[in-house]
């Protein structure tokens, strides 16, 4: 098949959802404008504003930071050492991080969970008895915050690509979590101390942010977290996938369609009004924000086993 773009080479993957078949001297053109129609369309931010990105090591999030970087915008590093370590997980995604930092010539801002909390996050999962990617996502929203905010930045970028925005919409409608429909999409506003923060690839299916990862020779780790085994997100993935096989475009065409609903949701939810947690100083809805209460009850636990 040739590529629809040039007309000349040789396509080397086939987009139906686009109608579109692409050569690779032509992907990564078509991937990084559509990138930034994402920004543009959604008002992720602008030419000027400091971009902090949050990096896993991952395919989508190293190829979001080298994106944003092509495309000229000031897009930095920020890596959170989980403290994983099977097979190494963590070890190596920080390497991968380290390695795209070096080669963008641009910081990477990283903090270890065990040198703030004094836990890692499998030693927090063994003392709370949390699910692991529950203490894993306050650990995550907390310092993503913290850290953009001390550091003078204007936003905080995420790589969430379309599989992951179809699959929490799933679960989120499954639910009726009309709280989270409310706050779903590519961009949250800044409020009470709560940072700004985007998801320019959540129009990209992972199968194109990964090409895009490939076609630009990305080392990223291959790994999955070994937390998301079971993950009720990967069964919703796989039955989005197999409604795309039959249709293509379905996962497009229902978050595309969600958005435009979005106001539904607004509208029955009012929006928390937001205070600075006595502990930390982070903006939360009660007196003691729940990752500051979480880490109290680590450290409990841990002086009850000494
Ligand atoms: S939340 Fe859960 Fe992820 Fe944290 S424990 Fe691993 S799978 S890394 S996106
Ligand atoms: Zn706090």
């Amino acid at each position: 098949m040739k590529c629809k773009k040039c007309r000349n080479e040789k396509a080397i993957t086939n987009l139906p959802a686009h109608n579109l078949a692409l050569c690779r001297p032509c992907y990564s053109p078509w991937f990084l404008s559509n990138t930034k129609a994402a920004i543009d369309r959604f008002k992720l931010f602008n030419p000027a504003d400091k971009i902090l990105v949050a990096v896993s090591g991952g395919k989508d999030s190293l190829a979001l930071w080298h994106a944003l970087r092509q495309l000229g915008y000031e897009a930095d590093g920020f890596y959170i050492n989980l403290g994983i370590d099977h097979e190494a997980y963590s070890d190596k995604s920080l390497e991968a991080s380290q390695k795209l930092a070096g080669q963008l010539g641009r910081p990477l801002h990283i903090i270890h969970v065990h040198d703030e909390v004094g836990s890692t996050i499998p030693e927090i999962q063994a003392l709370t008895h949390r699910v692991p990617c529950s203490g894993c996502g306050l650990t995550k929203r907390h310092f993503m915050n913290k850290i953009t905010a001390d550091l003078g930045y204007d936003v905080i970028a995420t790589g969430h690509n379309l599989d992951d925005e179809a699959a929490t919409l799933m679960g989120n409608i499954l639910h009726w979590q009309t709280e989270y429909l409310s706050r779903q999409g590519p961009v949250l506003d800044d409020r009470g101390g709560l940072k700004k923060k985007v998801k320019p690839f959540c129009f990209f299916t992972e199968k194109e942010t990964t090409l895009y990862a490939l076609v630009n020779r990305l080392d990223y780790i291959r790994d999955e977290c070994p937390f998301s085994v079971g993950a009720s997100s990967l069964f919703y993935k796989d039955i989005l996938n197999r409604l795309e096989h039959g249709s293509a475009g379905t996962k497009r065409m229902f978050y595309s369609g969600f958005l435009k609903h979005k106001a539904a949701f607004q509208s029955i939810e009012p929006v928390p009004e937001l205070k600075l947690c006595q502990t930390c100083g982070q903006p939360t809805t009660g007196d003691v924000c729940a990752f500051c209460r979480m880490a109290d009850r680590v450290q409990e636990k841990k002086k009850l086993i000494i």
